[in-house]
């Protein structure tokens, strides 16, 4: 694997804007906000911020259902304020991604209006569009019998022209046709040349293997009797011509800007199902989120998903080694995450935060962990303070998430619904995507610094932030969040990147200690490159500074050659995680 280009050894770092940072006091976190803090993520020693939607939305799904590509959503502030934001991100070397949710949009979207205005209107297939069915009774039924992400049909009634139309997720967000290319066109134009032209650096691509579905529309098999609803994943991911359109999407609309894209992989277990996802040759996309080890104690992807299932840490480590090793012998890349806005939070699932020291030993080893694996590593806001998951004592009416709500509803609809609701409230304790999403701890004043005092914010603030906030930590040189300088410094130095980010992962023997994740990186290089560095002058050879610069320095680029490359190991690491109580 070539170390170019220059995101491969980035640290990203996923702002989640409503919960970041107020600036004026609705309790709504916004882009001034964000830009208040420029410092703080310089000081951190990231490179790339990637921003969750802030277009104009409903907020039905927290932006996720854009109804305006072209304009922000008046509480996170004004398009100007993104160009502010490139231009303060720029002049400390951070780059911007914005997120790009184009599978589909929000109901209020003036596309889907005209789409659903007739049925010869010119924007019809642009959406997906289909006749009832009706049983022996003649009873209305959907085209098919699939059940979406957030519980309920992937189809709704429209009254007004006598079709269903598609929604793998909630009725407010109908997906787009891809299979029209006037809509591709559309979405290439309207949403990414915008904001490319404006100066953000890329985008991270949501739900990027739905936009081919199966164009058969036939029923999933039976796996749930008692639900008229049917996982159906297969009817809609990583469809007949998904590679087709990516390739598109990179040739039209990302290649020409040298726009950086990561995109989200869900549904996709096996790693021959991703290599052409992320292969250079395929020129396809940069880099993607792979789910396995995220989705670690859901109940699965549909049905059940927050019926907690207990894991072991040797299915933890198991997953762990597939996804750090798939890409050897391609020329394929791989992300490193443990956190984002879509799952609970990781010291709280993987660690233990029963007493302040566990807490903190877990919240370091995760750090450790992450910073110590192959690939590109993305953390999300909060992660390098240690954030946990909310309370377990707060109730149902502190999680606001489309999806929580769905899903509580459904248990509450259930015949057996004490025993349904007791089993979902459990899973949501600890798996809710609500998690994520309470108010960035930034001190101990009211709100926690996140939002004036008086201020009613959107989500509740955690409990405990007088004892975990940043400025804390930033005071403390053995708080978690100083434990995270000093591995994204170690990652990224010159002596160590070759070892961390771009070396192999190799399990130990100990796969099957419930207490122990021992691993070792390897350092590859090339045998021709070694005598050349053997060569050189041992002062001459690195700096040893830890600077921010994460471009390659000149000169140092390996020899294209048709040969195959004999590889050696020059360095290795040993990374011993511990997590036994003792
Ligand atoms: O998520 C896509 C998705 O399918 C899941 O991974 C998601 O975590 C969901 O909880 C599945 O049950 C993306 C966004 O990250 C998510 O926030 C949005 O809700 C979703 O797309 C729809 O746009």
């Amino acid at each position: 694997v070539g170390k170019e280009p220059w995101w491969k050894a980035a640290t990203f770092y996923q702002v989640y804007p409503a919960s970041f940072k107020d600036s004026n006091g609705d309790g709504w976190g916004d882009i001034p906000g964000l830009i208040s803090k420029m410092d703080y993520l310089h000081e951190l020693g990231i490179d790339v911020v990637w921003l969750s939607p802030v277009f104009e939305s409903p907020q039905a799904d927290m932006g996720y259902d854009v109804s305006d590509y072209q304009k922000i959503y008046a509480p996170y502030g004004t398009v100007e304020n993104i160009d502010e934001l490139v231009e303060v991100c720029h002049s400390r070397g951070i780059k911007l991604i914005l997120d790009l949710v184009v599978n589909h949009t929000s109901i209020e979207h003036e596309w889907f209006k005209e789409s659903r205005s007739s049925k010869d209107n010119p924007k019809r297939d642009w959406y997906i569009w289909k006749p009832a069915r009706y049983d022996a009774q003649g009873n209305r039924m959907p085209p098919t019998n699939w059940r979406g992400y957030f519980a309920g049909p992937t189809w709704t009634w429209d009254e007004h022209t006598q079709e269903y139309y598609l929604h793998l997720y909630a009725p407010d967000q109908p997906d787009l046709n891809w299979e029209s290319e006037e809509c591709r066109e559309a979405i290439y134009d309207n949403t990414m040349r915008f904001w490319l032209e404006r100066g953000v650096d890329g985008f991270r691509i949501d739900t990027v293997n739905k936009y081919s579905k199966r164009t058969e529309y036939v029923d999933a098999p039976v796996t749930d009797p008692n639900s008229p609803h049917q996982p159906a994943p297969e009817m809609w991911c990583n469809g007949p011509r998904i590679h087709e359109f990516i390739r598109e999407m990179r040739e039209k609309a990302l290649a020409p800007y040298g726009a950086v894209s990561v995109g989200e992989l869900s549904n996709t277990p096996h790693p021959s199902q991703v290599v052409p996802y992320v292969s250079a040759a395929a020129k396809e996309l940069d880099m993607v989120f792979e789910f396995s080890m995220i989705r670690l104690g859901t109940g699965g992807m549909f049905g059940p998903k927050y019926h907690f299932v207990p894991f072991s840490l040797r299915q933890l480590k198991t997953l762990v080694a597939r996804w750090q090793t798939f890409v050897e012998g391609t020329d394929a890349w791989t992300t490193v995450f443990c956190e984002n806005h879509d799952n609970g939070r990781a010291v709280s699932r993987f660690g233990d935060c029963s007493s302040a020291e566990l807490w903190r030993a877990s919240a370091k080893a995760l750090a450790l962990w992450q910073a110590t694996l192959t690939g590109t590593l993305f953390l999300y806001q909060g992660q390098e303070i240690g954030m946990t998951n909310m309370p377990a004592a707060w109730g149902i009416d502190e999680y606001k998430d489309v999806e929580s709500r769905s899903f509580y509803a459904e248990a509450q609809a259930s015949e057996d619904a004490s025993s349904a609701l007791e089993k979902t409230m459990h899973g949501l304790r600890i798996l809710a995507r609500d998690h994520s999403r309470i108010p960035f701890q930034w001190d101990d004043s009211a709100n926690a610094g996140f939002a004036e005092e008086g201020a009613k914010t959107w989500m509740r603030v955690h409990d405990d932030y007088k004892k975990v906030n940043a400025e804390k930590q930033a005071a403390d040189p053995d708080s978690v969040l100083s434990f995270y300088k000093t591995v994204l410094k170690m990652r990224k130095s010159p002596r160590l990147r070759d070892l961390f980010v771009f070396g192999n992962f190799r399990l130990r023997e100990e796969a099957d200690d419930e207490a122990i994740f021992a691993y070792v990186k390897e350092e590859q290089v090339e045998e021709e490159e070694e005598k050349e560095k053997r060569k050189e002058s041992a002062g001459e050879e690195e700096s040893g500074e830890n600077g921010t610069d994460i471009q390659e320095r000149p000169g140092k680029r390996r020899k294209i050659s048709s040969a195959p490359k004999r590889t050696t190991t020059r360095r290795r690491a040993f990374v011993v995680l511990n997590f036994s109580k003792e």
